[in-house]
Parts: C-alpha cells; sequence; structure tokens
C-alpha cells in the first residue's frame, strides 16, 4: 500500500503535483486552510487540470489542518513566506518517519521549517516548472520543466522518488540542493528586481547590460564567500542566456508586483543581503536594489518583507 501524498498549499505548483500523482493512481490528499476553504473545494468536486489545452478532472480528497490523521509523506508548496506557519500547524500530525519535501524558491524559509519540525526529513526542492491558476481549482500547466531534490544532511534518495517517475514529474535526486538553490536565487537576483524596477519584461534588461554586470560580480562573491564556488561560476554568462532564452516573458516577481500580490523578495534579495552582512560582505549595489525594491513595492502599498 503507497503511503498518502499530504499537499499542504492547494495553489499552483501544489494543484499541480497533487493532480499528476492522483492520475497516477496515488494516494493524494489535499489541506485546505479551513472549513470554509474545505467547504468551496468539495462544491467543486476536485481539481482540474489544464495541459496543453486540455482540461482533466481529478476528485482528490480534501481535509483541513486539523484533521486528526497523521502525515507520514508531506509536499509543502506555501509561498516561501508562508511556509514555516503552515508547517507548524500541521507538526503535531507528523509521524516519526515523517518526511517534508519543500518546493519553495529561493533561501531561508526550509532552514525555518526543518528547525520546527527536527524529527522529520526535510528534503529540499528546485523547480523550473511553471504552473499557473486560470479559476478556483484549477491549475495550467504553463512551463515544462524539471525539478532537483536534495537533503544536505543525508544523500541517500528517498525510495518514493519513484512515484513521481509513475508521475511522469520530470526529477533528479540532486547531491548538491543548497548550490542548485543559491544558484537559482543568484538568477532571480540579477534578473527579477531590475524586471519590477525597469518595467520591463526580462528582455528589456538587455539595455541595461552594466547593471545587470555589476550585480553579477557582486552576486559572484556573495556565493564564494559562503561556500557556494560553484554556483558561482559564470554566473553572468548564464544570466545573460536567461536573459535572451526568457526575453518575452515577464519574470515572477514583475506579475507578482502587477497583480498585486506579495513576493518573495526576503528569501530572495533579502536572503542574499543579509547574507552578505552576516559575513561583512560591503555589496553597494545589491544593498541599493534592496533599498529601491522596497521603496517601490512601499509605494504601491505592497508588503516589502
Ligand atoms: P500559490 O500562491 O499559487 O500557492 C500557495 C498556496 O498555499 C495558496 O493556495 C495558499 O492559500 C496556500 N497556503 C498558504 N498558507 C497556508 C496554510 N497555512 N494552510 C493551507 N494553505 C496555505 O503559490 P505557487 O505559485 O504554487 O508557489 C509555491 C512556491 O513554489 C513558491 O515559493 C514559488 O516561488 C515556487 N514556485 C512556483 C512556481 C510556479 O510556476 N507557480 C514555479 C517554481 C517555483
Ligand atoms: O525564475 C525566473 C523568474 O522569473 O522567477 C527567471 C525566468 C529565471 C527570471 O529570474
Amino acid at each position: 500500500m503507497s503511503t498518502t501524498w499530504h499537499i499542504l498549499g492547494a495553489g499552483s505548483l501544489g494543484t499541480l503535483w497533487a493532480t499528476r500523482l492522483a492520475r497516477a493512481g496515488l494516494p493524494v490528499r489535499l489541506i485546505l486552510r479551513d472549513q470554509a476553504r474545505l467547504q468551496a473545494y468539495q462544491a467543486a468536486g476536485g481539481l482540474t487540470l489544464v495541459e496543453q489545452g486540455q482540461a482533466s478532472f481529478h476528485a482528490i480528497p480534501g481535509e483541513t489542518l486539523d484533521n486528526p490523521e497523521p502525515i507520514t509523506r508531506l509536499l509543502v508548496a506555501c509561498k516561501a513566506y508562508d511556509a514555516q506557519q503552515a508547517v507548524s500547524q500541521l507538526a503535531a500530525r507528523l509521524t516519526p518517519d515523517a518526511e517534508l519535501v519543500l518546493l519553495q524558491n529561493g533561501l531561508g524559509s526550509q532552514d525555518a521549517v526543518a528547525a520546527q519540525v527536527p524529527q522529520a526529513r526535510c528534503i529540499y526542492a528546485s523547480s523550473t516548472e511553471g504552473a499557473f491558476r486560470d479559476g478556483d481549482w484549477r491549475v495550467v500547466f504553463a512551463g515544462h520543466g524539471y525539478t532537483w531534490l536534495g537533503d544536505a544532511s543525508h544523500p541517500t534518495a528517498p525510495f518514493w522518488l519513484d512515484d513521481l517517475s509513475a508521475s511522469g514529474i520530470p526529477h533528479e535526486w540532486s547531491a548538491d540542493i543548497l548550490t542548485r538553490l543559491w544558484r537559482k536565487l543568484a538568477l532571480n537576483c540579477a534578473i527579477n528586481p531590475l524586471t519590477v524596477l525597469h518595467d520591463c519584461r526580462n528582455g528589456g534588461l538587455l539595455q541595461h547590460h552594466c547593471e545587470v554586470a555589476m550585480l553579477c560580480v557582486e552576486l559572484s562573491e556573495l556565493l564564494e564567500r559562503c561556500g557556494q564556488p560553484a554556483a558561482a561560476e559564470n554566473l553572468q554568462q548564464e544570466v545573460e542566456r536567461v536573459i535572451q532564452a526568457t526575453a518575452a516573458n515577464y519574470s515572477s516577481m514583475y506579475q507578482d508586483v502587477a497583480s498585486r500580490r506579495r513576493t518573495e523578495i526576503s528569501y530572495l534579495l533579502g536572503h542574499a543581503c543579509d547574507v552578505a552582512a552576516r559575513h561583512q560582505l560591503h555589496l553597494p549595489n545589491l544593498s541599493r536594489l534592496r533599498r529601491l525594491l522596497v521603496e517601490h513595492l512601499q509605494q504601491r502599498g505592497l508588503p516589502s518583507d
């Protein structure tokens, strides 16, 4: 009998995982915030996955955070700023051998979650898949990608990666997950805030080559200082490649600001600046970028943390 996948965070990525796992015949349960959300979900009867224009319906059972059933496998698919609090609400339900998969972008939230549940194994993930919701309980699979998973303190891959293979979720066990997360964080720091401040698509940054280059120099210095030299290798080249390859896209931070959603700034640029300060590293361009971004968010009445 397969272990049930509990999914915490019925948003874009959580429902993208839930529907694919359920489609493969695996047991899945969605954890909703409260009784009102559960009732709304039950009225819909399940989740709809839209993939290449084709919609499929999945009647996945739902429950609230305070359901008494124990949890052995938990996919945490909340935003970085919600993950710690959401997991704390479930801590008492985790079995002694519980395993958590943390899908949050950036860094900082994963360690906070792991400290909250020291008895559980926390597996960190970094994903380049893309999904968005086009209605309540509907998810559109927008960008095929890859998910790397790893556990910096325990190199053995869990046996349940087979569930991901069976579900068609492209993935790889990574021995250097922190390097991957730092590299993605650096890419996001070099691109996303500038797209917000210059009000442009990623490709618009081709007009701001020097600004991008100066950020890459400082980000590389930071990565080297905090023990991640591999994440610093050819960073500027990679940033330029991503800007070219995604020139027509708006960055995720740009989209958050445009839709007046809270950004994950504290786990991206904020985390980079905080770690630099801890290492007494003076990075003037990165600090200025953070200050300008915070001002920009505050002027628009958006949270700046
Ligand atoms: P989302 O906002 O669509 O979904 C998060 C969900 O968590 C929401 O439904 C929210 O209501 C729920 N939630 C928050 N607190 C909760 C609580 N206490 N109890 C129950 N539910 C709670 O976010 P998303 O786009 O799926 O992103 C999740 C994470 O994955 C982020 O860190 C994001 O950066 C990362 N990510 C997203 C994508 C993507 O394409 N969407 C791609 C790669 C990485
Ligand atoms: O991941 C991204 C994002 O928009 O969050 C890219 C496309 C790499 C830009 O930083």
